[in-house]
């Protein structure tokens, strides 16, 4: 990069509440050093307790967001959150197969969200499966989004599918750590760290795919990309503020020292 700034382009969704999707991936790109870029593909009404409703953006819309910085500014990585539906995930695939065919790609496997609102249907899957992992550095699917692309649970079936790795993050599994496996044709490592109690668990899936594609953009291996942003994840989530009823979200800034307060 020779000094650049990094560039990202995420395609997500919008999360009201700050604490998922684009509003997530912009402070964490933002707090790693990163220029942020975005293809808005759905706008959610959600608070810390569920989403209310989403709106989608029309494909084309979602389509001219995605080449004005493709062919403007350009991107160092690209991270995919939520897409919202099967049209957008071909829109998105057609777009970036013409346009960003060996790009580092971070494809975040969004299918439901915490609290249980499907976020991208059977037919989007498919899509997702087909098209989209074929372009991907890395898919990161927690253990039901794992269930869900891949009925036998083998996570070598998205190597399979296309996918140059997979991250198979473990949160959601039990016990006193939480082990993430990085899945790649030249073998599997294993990342522990202890799991954390806590209900400030709202958009980790998001950061942390985000801070990895951070780390690609910034020309870090797959390998460093990983354990830098599970360092991050962790430390967001111990200085989670609190707020909110349900699941509250991250402090992204926790390594920023400037605040007003
Ligand atoms: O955490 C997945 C996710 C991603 N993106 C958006 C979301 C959610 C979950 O609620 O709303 C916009």
């Amino acid at each position: 990069l020779n000094g650049r700034l990094p560039r990202l382009l995420i395609i997500a969704g919008s999360d009201s509440s700050g604490g998922s999707g684009i509003q997530a991936d912009i402070k964490t790109a933002t707090a790693l050093g990163v220029y942020a870029m975005t293809a808005i593909t759905a706008v959610t009404a959600q608070d810390t307790s569920g989403i209310r409703c989403i709106y989608p953006i029309p494909p084309s819309i979602v389509r001219e967001q995605i080449d004005c910085c493709l062919q403007d500014i350009g991107a160092d990585a690209i991270k995919i959150g939520m897409l919202g539906s099967a049209k957008i995930a071909e829109t998105v695939a057609d777009v970036l197969e013409c346009q960003a065919q060996g790009k580092p790609l971070v494809l975040d496997p969004v299918l439901a969200s915490t609290s249980g609102t499907s976020l991208l249907d059977p037919a989007g899957i498919e899509i997702l499966k087909s098209r989209l992992f074929p372009l991907a550095t890395l898919v990161t699917p927690n253990l039901p989004e794992l269930e869900l692309l891949v009925p036998a649970r083998d996570p070598n079936m998205i190597l399979d599918m296309g996918a140059s790795a997979v991250l198979l993050k473990g949160g959601h599994g039990e016990g006193e750590s939480v082990t993430d496996f990085l899945i790649t044709r030249e073998g599997t490592e294993a990342y522990k760290k202890p799991r954390l109690t806590t209900p400030s668990t709202h958009g980790t899936g998001c950061t942390l795919a985000t801070a990895i594609a951070c780390g690609l953009a910034s020309g870090h291996s797959i390998h460093e990309a990983v354990a830098i942003a599970r360092d991050f994840v962790q430390a967001a989530i111990e200085s989670a503020p609190g707020f909110g009823r349900g699941r509250g979200p991250l402090d992204h800034m926790h390594s920023l020292q400037a605040r007003s307060r």
